[in-house]
């Protein structure tokens, strides 16, 4: 019976349902962050700090919803994978994604200050867009995940030279577009080392690589499971026991969460950490 005549309004709200058995991204965005950097005077073309504080509202983000298994984050976006087999919101991607969304951006404001001490925030505050995708296999997920690192590559080294050739090569914005226009990677190697002796190698991982954000329990020696198959064959929701559930919920919290900067194209990231794919924890490290 209906509580009241109003609620017949309930059967206006679409479902949202996302696909069944597919990894979900969801990619949040920095909104019109070209004028919100300038006007916190972030450093060109990377700000440490800006990056950091991304870092911190994504690993507060991985902490309040232990669904999500890796994250990657570059300049003003990041992405949050929830496994295939996620049933959070009933996989509604409205919920989801405001969720994530409004989480990451309490937490980006919550620590602004600790990374920008000397430049407190005011109206318009930071904001951020987000999207959902689903990916049907661990091939197409790796790929996106290899797109964004790939992305980030070619962005930094392009940026990387660019503000050379003003900052230390004295050109106007103009002039550097035209000298980088139709050059290969090799090329702007060549120009940052030949006359800036600067060794694209040696600049800092997090800005070649991006920061990939997951659960920290111990390596495993690549080679001797084949977790993608495994994954690949799961063809339903897996039904697990509430105790089952509850005890890798607990195992999820108490996991270190870890950023670092590594290549996440190679097998050999995933080899060594079947639990990203698996979804099943791995071994807490032994304190030393
Ligand atoms: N100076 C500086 N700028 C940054 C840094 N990280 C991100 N940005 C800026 O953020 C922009 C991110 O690109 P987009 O997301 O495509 O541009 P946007 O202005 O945020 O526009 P929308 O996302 O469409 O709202 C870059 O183009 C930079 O201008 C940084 O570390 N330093
Ligand atoms: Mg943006």
């Amino acid at each position: 019976m209906a509580n009241s005549k109003f609620e017949y309004v309930r059967q206006f709200e679409q479902l949202d349902t996302l696909l069944p058995n597919t990894w979900i991204v969801v990619r949040i965005d920095g909104r019109g962050f070209t004028k919100f950097a300038n006007k916190y005077a972030f450093e060109k073309p990377n700000d440490k700090r800006a990056l950091e504080l991304m870092n911190a509202a994504a690993k507060a983000v991985m902490a309040e919803l232990p669904d999500i298994t890796i994250g990657y984050g570059i300049s003003d976006e990041y992405s949050f994978v929830l496994h295939k087999t996620c049933t959070l919101f009933e996989r509604r991607a409205s919920k989801l994604i405001t969720t994530i969304v409004s989480t990451f951006t309490g937490y980006y404001i919550h620590f602004w200050p600790t990374y920008f001490p000397d430049t407190p925030l005011s109206p318009p505050l930071p904001s951020f867009d987000g999207r959902a995708v689903c990916y049907p296999s661990v091939q197409n997920l790796r790929d996106y995940m290899s797109w964004r690192q790939v992305d980030c590559h070619i962005n930094n080294l392009y940026n990387t030279t660019f503000w050379a050739l003003i900052q230390l090569g004295g050109l106007d914005a103009r002039e550097a577009e035209q000298t980088l226009a139709g050059t290969l990677a090799a090329e702007k190697n060549e120009i940052l080392f030949s006359r800036f002796k600067i060794n694209y190698n040696n600049e800092p991982e997090m800005l070649k690589k991006g920061s990939v954000i997951f659960r920290g329990y111990e390596l495993v020696e690549p080679g001797s499971h084949n977790v993608a198959e495994d994954v690949e064959n799961i063809a339903e929701p897996i039904q697990q026991s509430k105790t089952q559930l509850e005890s890798d919920r607990k195992k999820r919290v108490k996991a270190q969460i870890t950023v670092e900067h590594l290549d996440i194209i190679k097998d050999e990231f995933w080899d060594r950490r079947p639990w990203i794919l698996s979804n099943k924890p791995g071994k807490i490290p032994k304190q030393p």
